[in-house]
């Protein structure tokens, strides 16, 4: 069974393929020149179907030669309470640069404007996991807070300014492996590694 991810972020892929193991993870690039996909739903799950399904029609020619295989995407992003649930469904496009740098800075900024320090916020994960046949969806969340000072060097994206609920420390302050197997991701891949056995 391969599983081939709808992403074309490295640091997600990874995270992905640490926490299916010992499922053969891929990503879509490996087989096809990567695709143009126009995230225009309203919501994580809607992007993360809009994802998945693009890249499978994309696919199509090489089916005959994929052997068992699944398609999985994931559209995540923060949600920050003092910022209107914002970035939210926006989170990779937070500051129009399309540099991971450029939205914590950003969000670090907008928390200034709303002379705020620190807010509770939380990450989601929708997952969308199809093949030919079927279409499943299925969510994480990972709560915490969002402080204004960066610190840490491990992740990616807002890692750094991200605290979970009932810990000292930003997700960018503790290791990979730490990281997955508390995040939203990884609540969210909990549920596609069982369809994925049943699958198989
Ligand atoms: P693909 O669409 O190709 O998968 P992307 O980075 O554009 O890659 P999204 O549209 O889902 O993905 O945007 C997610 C953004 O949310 C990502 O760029 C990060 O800035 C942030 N994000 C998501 N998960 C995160 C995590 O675990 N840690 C830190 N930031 C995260």
């Amino acid at each position: 069974m391969k599983v081939i991810i709808a992403s074309s972020n490295q640091h997600k892929i990874q995270e992905i393929a640490y926490i299916l193991q010992p499922f053969r993870v891929m990503s879509y690039t490996e087989i096809i020149t990567e695709c143009i996909i126009n995230e225009k739903g309203t919501t994580f799950e809607e992007n993360a179907i809009i994802k998945a399904q693009t890249v499978l029609k994309a696919l199509k020619p090489h089916i005959p030669t994929l052997g068992i295989f699944a398609v999985l995407s994931d559209d995540s992003g923060l949600c920050v309470k003092f910022l209107d649930n914002k970035p939210g469904i926006l989170s990779a496009r937070y500051s129009h640069q399309g540099d991971d740098k450029a939205n914590l800075s950003k969000l670090i900024q907008e928390l200034g404007m709303h002379n705020r320090d620190s807010s509770p916020a939380y990450f989601c994960s929708a997952l969308a996991l199809l093949n030919e046949h079927m279409t499943y969806t299925m969510h994480g969340y990972l709560h915490g807070m969002v402080v204004n000072t960066p610190k840490g060097n491990n992740g990616f994206g807002y890692d750094p300014i991200f605290i979970p609920q009932n810990t000292t420390k930003t997700l960018a302050e503790i290791s990979f492996e730490e990281k997955n197997k508390i995040s939203h991701r990884y609540k969210a891949l909990r549920h596609a590694k069982v369809l994925l056995k049943y699958w198989q």
